[in-house]
């Protein structure tokens, strides 16, 4: 017996810019030949939403528009050209909701570059609703007996962390600090950056993050709200008093951008992956030349790290706290994270 589908639903939608989302019914969108509907059960709740809100980014988004882009969920239909995948799978959808498989980028596995990627939660309708859509090619199979609510936030936060820790080029044994890392991504990437032989130096600020990040196995915590020299306080942390070999920069506040290059070690790598508005990373040329720093970007990750991701997750490696709430409650989680008041992640529970 096929899964019942009924013809209308629960959603969070973002009729303006700036929000608030409002709750209400609509239609369940009916999937194309290259899709699947996906009944969500669970999803996290990105800054990379809140974002969207906003309109904090120079990229144009659909109006009105339901958000996310962490959703766990079950196949219920499928088009008939979507492949790899069936109905009663288990399933996430990710930022990336499709792309056009053929150009340079999506053939060299670098999808998140194509230029007609498709977007879950900001192009296209996301996970805030009880029925997505995704491009089946896109879509992460998930094992069955992973929790749909601890994988959500893997969907994004985790992919993006993995694939930020792998660009960094930083090996077992070396130093990597992580700036946001009581937010969402940074509780993540503290998991990842472990199971990856890493050591953790985080910075965030308050007693709360400090708490979390401790738990999570950062070897120092630094409350940027407090300490009065970050620099000299990551290079006492490191060994050698020389600094971090890789910086993630995880926060959605611009300061960090235009500092990390004080405290990276020489060779050693910046990674730019949160996007606060109107920011710019600044570094010195001098230094930059003379310690012979890389400073890169990091976009989510493909296909394959999104499974490489999971499969980290799915072997007991990655535990960050997250709250659940209901789907309900998703302008209260917008003005929690304004405030930089969640440490970790939100799920959201999507009624059913
Ligand atoms: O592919 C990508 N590059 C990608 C993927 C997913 C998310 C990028 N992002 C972006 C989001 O759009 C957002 O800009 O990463 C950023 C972080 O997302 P998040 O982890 O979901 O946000 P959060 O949970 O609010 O955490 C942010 C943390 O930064 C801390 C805050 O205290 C919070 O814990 N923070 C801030 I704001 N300023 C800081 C500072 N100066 C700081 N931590 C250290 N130093
Ligand atoms: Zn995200």
């Amino acid at each position: 017996m096929p899964p019942t589908i009924p013809d209308k639903q629960w959603a969070q939608v973002i009729e303006k810019k700036g929000g608030p989302p409002v709750y209400k019914q609509i239609p369940v969108p009916k999937p194309g030949p290259d899709e699947v509907l996906v009944n969500i059960k669970y999803t996290g709740v990105c800054h990379t939403d809140l974002h969207a809100m906003n309109g904090d980014w120079p990229l144009p988004l659909k109006m009105p528009l339901v958000g996310g882009h962490e959703g766990a969920g079950v196949v219920v239909a499928k088009g008939e050209l979507a492949k790899g995948i069936e109905v009663g799978d288990h399933a996430g959808i990710k930022w990336l909701n499709g792309s056009c498989l053929s150009c340079e980028f999506c053939k060299t596995a670098d999808e998140p570059l194509c230029a007609e990627q498709q977007l879950s939660g900001y192009t296209v309708d996301g996970t805030f609703q009880q029925y997505a859509i995704g491009k089946a090619a896109h879509v992460s199979k998930l094992p069955e007996e992973v929790p749909l609510d601890a994988v959500a936030p893997i969907l994004c936060a985790g992919i993006t962390v993995y694939k930020g820790l792998k660009e960094s080029g930083a090996r077992p044994g070396q130093t990597v600090a992580i700036v946001g890392a009581g937010g969402g991504l940074g509780s993540l990437a503290q998991q990842y950056a472990k199971a990856m032989g890493l050591r953790v130096l985080a910075i965030d600020g308050g007693d709360e993050k400090r708490a979390m990040c401790e738990k999570l196995g950062a070897e120092t915590f630094i409350d940027f709200t407090k300490t009065k020299d970050i620099v000299a306080d990551v290079k006492a942390a490191t060994p050698g008093g020389l600094g971090a070999h890789a910086v993630l920069l995880l926060a959605v506040s611009e300061k960090p951008f235009q500092q990390a290059c004080d405290y990276v070690r020489s060779r050693g790598s910046i990674v730019a992956i949160g996007m606060p508005a109107n920011a710019f990373v600044k570094a010195p040329v001098f230094e930059t030349v003379v310690k012979m720093i890389n400073i890169k970007g990091s976009y989510v990750g493909n296909r394959q790290d999104g499974v490489e991701a999971v499969d980290f997750f799915a072997r007991g490696l990655i535990h960050a706290p997250f709250k659940v709430a209901p789907l309900e409650d998703l302008p209260k989680i917008f003005e929690l994270m304004q405030q930089g008041k969640i440490a970790g992640r939100y799920v959201l529970e999507i009624p059913q």
